[in-house]
């Protein structure tokens, strides 16, 4: 079976489409909440993870959701100077956005809050997790 000239044409320019797609760059970040220490970062749908490390591309908008049952204000602590407005999420699904314009390695960390009224009977093993996030943006 041969594969015919046009139809590798359409492949090729799906294939562009898809990466310059790609490169407008955004990624999400979840805080999400977990038996085991209380939070945990998620890249995307990726695993969770008290301490995460990501490489994203200069000019990537992050988004980060808190998702946990308490609010997390987030800290930078390392990298290039970011304004960090709405970084107090002290709700459930509260969002924020920051574009990484420029190259480095950033770290943050966050500061919890006490438990939603709601959720103070939920209970959960282990000692509350410090997250900590390291991005390294080339
Ligand atoms: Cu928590």
């Amino acid at each position: 079976m041969s594969i015919k000239p046009t139809l590798l044409l359409t492949l090729a320019a799906a294939l562009v489409a898809s990466s310059s797609a790609s490169a407008a760059g955004t990624a999400a970040i979840t805080i999400s909440h977990q038996m085991r220490g209380c939070h945990m970062w998620q890249l995307g749908n990726g695993a969770p993870k008290p301490s995460l490390s990501v490489t994203l591309k200069s000019g990537t908008v992050l988004r980060f959701v808190n998702n946990d049952i308490m609010p997390h204000k987030l800290i930078q602590q390392a990298g290039p100077r970011l304004a960090l407005p709405h970084a107090n999420m002290s709700h459930m699904s509260a969002a924020m956005m920051v574009k990484l314009a420029h190259k480095g390695i950033y770290r943050f960390t966050t500061k919890p809050g006490e438990d939603y009224k709601q959720f103070t009977s939920m209970k959960t093993t282990g000692e509350d997790s410090v997250l900590r996030l390291l991005v390294r943006v080339k």
